[in-house]
């Protein structure tokens, strides 16, 4: 059965159908008001879980063809609104009902807050005739929700409801993006108004193009030092991404002859094997260019505050004002969109670089693609592991084999996902999703959603910590329920190991084993529940067949497949080692 059929709906002759075709011509709901602002600012789809307090707004949803997806706990339908804000460039939208509905959500609305995803979290909330008075579900959400989003507001009247969604919407796309919330007051929400009087702006004419490329003068600045320098280096974040800026941050590497280095969700930028894709060697390009660029990425814990970073002229590029210059000094700030600054940086370095300058650049290339061959060689006894139980960097290299170009690669989990980001390479660009600095387990579930439903051409891989599967897996029956299944690969060590580290070296064994253990679960059985496949894997060896069988299962049953694999809980992640996340 269609996810949206209704279930025993009453039924309604043709003459209620007309009274009801009439009265809606004059009058309009709040709901309805919604719906209609979320499609003019081109939202396709809502992420909820249902309530008393919002049903207005799925009314409103199917009048305007939006698809409504009902999930199971309202942390994935957050979780899934940013994933589809990442995967399509448009904003996130998720509905969720008064109080614990909202609470549920707040861990999906942090992490976009952290990662900068354009999300707007719609929620509901007493009427106001109740107002104070201790009504069902009643919770000072606009308090709760402000520190974690760009615009927190309670709309006060039905006639300003769209406009209030636009307004939100503008303020969700203001500098770097970030999710922004409003809580609609049930009466507010069922209440018709007059047509007329309610405020609904235009679409297309309530916000202005955000592609600003910055002060001029300061392009002309970027483009003399890259242009002069001989050892440069970029790194592209999450941001270039988000921004869709991706093909101008690729010209400007291939154009100039400039190493590129990629987080977060600009993994993929470039393919594999691209002679200006680098990634084990950043920390020598952080010691030895003479010019970095830094865009669309904060100085935060993942780049030790900017205090790894050693080089003569540092070029910070944000979308936001409050990040360039924050946490060390740089030498030249600019503040606007990537791609407008990276292509207007192009043009005007374009035909200045010399043939010497070149030849440089192509050696220091050269030089650091040596050093990412030497630390590739390295690694790779690690990756061929044959041990049992299986070593996770074995694993890792295992997905990274079995990505196809069009795979959408999710990480979600401590240790085991840590260390797949040492081997797996997305293909292409947006193929790599993770939770970003809030670091939040449970993303996977509704990002996997969300990557399926916005790419329904594309094959989806979660690769999972057993703690964190255990937190939002029941999602994994809305996937399949809403027909996008995906390939869920957990890395099971029985234990909140990355955590498990850092207690074992402080207090020891005895001490250190405490309240991080989980128990020997095969989860594989958790798939066939749902209809799907499942595999337990202990043997290395059977890595790379038991994946192919997942993938041609889940393209057979339309179920996901979990595949579940054994991993040595006493294999963890360099940082994981040296505590880097916390320095
Ligand atoms: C929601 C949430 N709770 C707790 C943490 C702290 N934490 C970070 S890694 C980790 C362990 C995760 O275990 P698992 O997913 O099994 O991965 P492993 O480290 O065992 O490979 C925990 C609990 C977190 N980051 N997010
Ligand atoms: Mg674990």
């Amino acid at each position: 059965m269609n996810a949206a059929t209704p279930v025993n709906s009453p039924a309604s002759t043709a003459e209620d159908t007309l009274k009801r075709k009439s009265r809606d011509a004059e009058v309009v709901s709040g709901g309805h008001l919604v719906a209609r602002a979320l499609k003019n600012e081109g939202v396709d789809t809502i992420f909820t879980l249902c309530g008393g307090h919002i049903i207005d707004i799925y009314d409103g949803c199917i009048d305007e063809g939006i698809r409504i997806v009902d999930v199971r706990h309202e942390q994935v339908a957050a979780h899934a609104a940013d994933g589809y804000a990442r995967q399509t460039g448009r904003l996130g939208c998720v509905v969720t009902t008064a109080g614990p509905g909202c609470t549920n959500a707040v861990t999906g609305i942090a992490t976009a807050f952290r990662s900068e995803s354009p999300v707007l979290h719609i929620g509901g909330q007493g009427a106001l005739t109740q107002h104070k008075m201790g009504s069902l579900q009643d919770l000072p959400h606009v308090d709760m929700m402000s520190p974690i989003t760009k615009f927190a507001a309670t709309v006060p009247s039905t006639e300003r409801v769209a406009d209030m969604v636009s307004m939100a919407a503008r303020e969700a796309f203001n500098g770097a993006p970030g999710p922004v919330y409003l809580e609609i007051p049930r009466d507010v929400l069922d209440r018709e108004v007059e047509r007329a009087k309610a405020i609904v702006p235009k679409p297309g004419h309530y916000r202005a193009s955000t592609r600003s490329p910055g002060d001029p003068r300061d392009i002309e600045k970027i483009a003399d030092l890259l242009v002069n320098s001989e050892r440069p280096a970029i790194l592209y974040g999450q941001q270039v991404w988000t921004a869709r800026g991706h093909e101008e941050a690729s010209a400007l590497l291939r154009a100039l002859d400039i190493p590129g280095y990629f987080n977060g969700g600009s993994r993929g930028l470039l393919p594999p094997g691209d002679p200006h894709h680098f990634d084990r060697t950043r920390s020598n390009a952080f010691a030895e260019a003479d010019v970095i660029v830094i865009v669309g990425t904060p100085f935060d814990f993942r780049m030790g505050y900017g205090k790894r970073i050693d080089v003569p002229t540092l070029v910070q590029i944000d979308m936001d004002y409050r990040t360039v210059g924050k946490n060390r000094d740089i030498d030249l700030g600019i503040v606007g969109h990537p791609g407008a600054i990276l292509a207007a940086v192009c043009q005007a370095a374009s035909g200045r670089l010399k043939n010497d300058k070149r030849e440089k650049r192509r050696e220091w290339m050269k030089r650091l693609m040596d050093a990412e061959a030497a630390a590739t060689e390295k690694l790779m006894p690690l990756f061929k592991s044959n041990n049992q139980p299986i070593h996770p960097y074995r694993v890792a290299y295992e997905l990274n084999e079995f990505l196809a170009d069009n795979t959408i690669y999710i990480g979600d989990g401590g240790d085991v996902v840590t260390i797949s980001a040492q081997a797996v390479r997305p293909r292409r660009p947006g193929q790599w999703m993770d939770p970003g600095a809030l670091g939040s387990l449970g993303v996977g579930t509704g990002f996997a959603i969300a990557a399926g439903l916005a790419n329904p051409d594309k094959e989806v891989l979660c690769y999972y910590g057993d703690g964190s599967f255990g937190m939002t897996a029941f999602d994994m029956e809305t996937a399949n329920r809403f027909g996008v299944p995906y390939i869920a690969v957990v890395g099971n060590n029985s234990a909140m190991n990355q955590i498990r580290y850092g207690q074992l070296a402080k207090y020891g064994e005895e001490r250190g084993n405490v309240g991080n253990l989980l128990g020997n679960v095969p989860f594989g059985k958790f798939a066939e529940m749902l209809g799907g496949y499942g595999e337990e894997v202990r043997d290395p060896a059977q890595i790379a067949a038991a994946l192919r069988r997942a993938r041609e299962e889940v393209a057979r049953t339309r179920r996901s497949a979990v595949i579940n694999i054994w991993v040595d809980p006493r294999e963890y992640a360099p940082g994981t080692k040296n505590q880097t996340m916390y320095k």
